[in-house]
């Protein structure tokens, strides 16, 4: 079995309270709304990993991220692999947001939050990240990348 280390990040504007999601244009979740973030690189911590996908994605720069979640995804189509997923959360952030190639960003609020497309997961544990617990799952897929096949889900009180 291969765990691979993956990022997650979720920009949070407390006072309005409303969350930054990127719609994915291309690759892999293409076409879904999701946290920026991506593949940790072997050089890096997996914090640095995810300022570094914050940038590349959305332009911005981020200082305090709270480690908040740690999700495992596995896909039936290749299971030696798991993608072990780092997930951040972010209330403040310098620069300004803007669009790349890879993801156009946009703010929700914290009631409109469009899970019907984004990963089929998210609607699961997405009120953590609202309400700050911490949590741990496990979520496998079916090959469409569309039906979860079985998952567990726990609030914890450290990861
Ligand atoms: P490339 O384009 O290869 O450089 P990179 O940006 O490094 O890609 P990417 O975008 O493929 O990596 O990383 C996948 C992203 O999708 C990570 O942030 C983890 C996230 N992700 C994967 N499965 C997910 C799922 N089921 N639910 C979810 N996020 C998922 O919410
Ligand atoms: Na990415
Ligand atoms: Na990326």
């Amino acid at each position: 079995m291969i765990r691979r280390l993956y990022s997650l990040v979720f920009i949070r504007d407390i006072l309005n309270r409303k969350v930054l999601l990127g719609f994915k244009k291309r690759g892999f979740g293409k076409f879904k709304w999701n946290g920026l973030g991506g593949k940790v690189h072997s050089d890096e911590s997996i914090i640095d990993g995810a300022r570094r996908e914050a940038k590349e994605e959305a332009c911005v720069e981020l200082e305090n991220l709270k480690y908040v979640g740690y999700l495992e995804f596995q896909f039936e189509y290749d299971m030696n692999d798991i993608m072990a997923t780092h997930v951040f959360c972010a209330d403040e952030y310098s620069g300004e947001i803007a669009e790349t190639e890879e993801i156009r960003p946009q703010w929700f609020d914290y009631d409109k939050v469009p899970f019907d497309k984004m990963w089929k997961d998210d609607k699961f544990w997405f009120h953590y990240i609202l309400s700050n617990k911490l949590f741990k799952g496990f979520f496998l897929f079916q090959s469409d990348q569309e039906t979860i096949t079985h998952y567990e889900l726990n609030e914890v009180d450290k990861l």
